[in-house]
């Protein structure tokens, strides 16, 4: 017994007359789960349309060139052994989540992240994919999948079958020989040089768990800031002991109406208040790195780890909302992430990061800069030190703060000022308080 489901775009974050660029399937084909259907570009990111479900398919409904947005049916499966999930059950969802199988609600969203910039930041060194040539270029569906997910124009990749069709061999060749010779000039002085290539097994048995799609996306964007940015980090500590006193003496009556107050949601609302008298630490160099762009907004993203991987929701117009409105935020925007269920447009905007380690441990260290913001604080685990007041030691409980920046656009005196006064702020509980306007 089989039934119909309707694959439809998924949350892109709001773009619309995103274009498609690359159907991946035809009718007939056999798909299995999460298998790219159609690939979708818009202006700054393109992105695969996963399968819902494994099945076989029996309509396609996009063609290259057409437009696309969230809602657009792209496929239609027939399923077998679906009995639960009636035919055109998908149309009746939400369209943004019905790429997202009804079949296994949980996995999903990690799978709908767009992989922006994919082409530039994934493989740095390959040329940029050109789209006429690319549509010309003599290859399979799933050659022009692997072409595309390792950014390599097909255009340019000689073909070693019949009538120089493309094989995914060739396609590796290509990328090796590519690399190769990046790398040769990069001893001569340009790009990085090369890891050597390890074959584990020799040395006893191995377990390969291919990467996770979040971990696919944010590793080459991590890689990227890493290389590509100046960092410096800036180690401090904040004396919070007011502010912990208070927070445990409202936490109950706040955890009462739903809201868990959490040392983060203090540090994301003094974050605001300090970048209201530093908004360099929430500009961006501009793509020519030629003029800083100050946005009218305050977003602010925080480090989420999920099963997945690492995500960055955002809260948006953090410097309008007060510390309870942003504790909610948090924890829905965490509960989010954690289910895989945080849309597109819940991670982008942002104009500067926290990274918390203190619900883990540690005592500092060096979180990599969210590119293109400038700025990024890492937030370790408060413990109670010693403080000389001039007569004794004092009991203090200290929160350690690591803020790394971008050394094109923030000095070293900045960096400091920054978070000297991010440690007067949390140390003055009653301005973190107040209401805001
Ligand atoms: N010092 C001491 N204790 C802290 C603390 C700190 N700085 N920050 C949080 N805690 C405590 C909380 O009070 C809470 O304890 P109680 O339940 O007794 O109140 C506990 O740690 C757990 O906090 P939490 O995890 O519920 O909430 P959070 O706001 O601290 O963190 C989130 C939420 C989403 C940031 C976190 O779950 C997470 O994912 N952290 C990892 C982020 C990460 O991976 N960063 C590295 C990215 S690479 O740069």
């Amino acid at each position: 017994m089989s039934s119909n489901v309707e694959v439809r775009v998924p949350d892109i974050g709001g773009a619309a007359g995103v274009k498609v660029i690359e159907v991946l399937v035809a009718v007939g084909d056999t798909v299995d789960k999460e298998q790219s259907l159609v690939t979708l570009e818009s202006e700054k990111a393109t992105m695969d349309v996963p399968s819902s479900a494994a099945g076989r398919v029996v309509a396609v409904h996009v063609r290259p060139g057409a437009e696309a947005a969230e809602g657009t049916l792209v496929v239609t499966l027939a399923v077998a052994g679906e009995s639960n999930v009636p035919a055109g059950a998908e149309a009746s969802r939400e369209p943004a989540r019905s790429y997202s199988a009804p079949v296994v609600p949980a996995a999903p969203a990690a799978q709908v992240v767009p992989v922006f910039l994919a082409n530039s930041l994934a493989t740095p060194t390959l040329p940029a994919i050109n789209e006429s040539t690319f549509a010309k270029a003599h290859a399979s569906p799933s050659v022009r999948r692997f072409a595309r997910e390792l950014g390599v124009d097909l255009g340019q990749v000689r073909g070693s079958g019949q009538k120089g069709r493309v094989s995914h061999d060739d396609v590796k060749g290509w990328v090796k020989q590519t690399l190769a010779a990046a790398a040769t000039r990069g001893a001569a002085g340009g790009s990085l040089p090369k890891l050597p290539e390890v074959d584990f097994a020799k040395f006893g048995p191995i377990r390969v768990v291919p990467l996770t799609r979040i971990q696919k996306i944010s590793g080459p964007r991590l890689h990227a800031s890493w290389v590509n940015l100046p960092h410096v980090t800036q180690f401090d500590q904040a004396d919070i002991t007011g502010m912990e006193a208070t927070r445990q003496e409202l936490k109950e009556a706040s955890a009462e109406k739903g809201v868990k107050l959490t040392p983060l949601a203090f540090v994301v609302r003094a974050c605001a208040r300090v970048i209201a008298k530093f908004p360099k630490f929430a500009a961006s160099l501009d793509a020519a790195g030629e003029n800083l762009v100050y946005k009218q907004y305050l977003h602010i993203g925080f480090a989420a780890d999920t099963p997945n991987g690492l995500v960055v929701p955002v809260i948006r117009d953090a410097d309008r909302k007060d510390v309870y409105e942003i504790a909610r935020e948090l924890a829905e925007l965490s509960a989010k992430a954690r289910a895989g269920q945080l849309k597109a447009a819940e991670m982008q905007g942002g104009c500067f990061t926290i990274s918390s380690l203190g619900g883990i441990g540690g005592t500092a260290f060096t979180p990599i800069i969210n590119a293109p913001e400038v700025a990024i604080l890492g937030v370790s685990k408060s413990s109670q030190q010693p403080h000389w007041d001039g007569k004794q030691f004092v009991p203090r409980l200290l929160l350690p703060l690591s803020l790394s920046y971008d050394h094109r656009v923030i000095d070293g005196a900045d960096g400091a000022r920054f978070t000297a006064a991010l440690a007067l702020e949390l140390a003055n509980v009653a301005g973190l308080l107040e209401a805001v306007p």
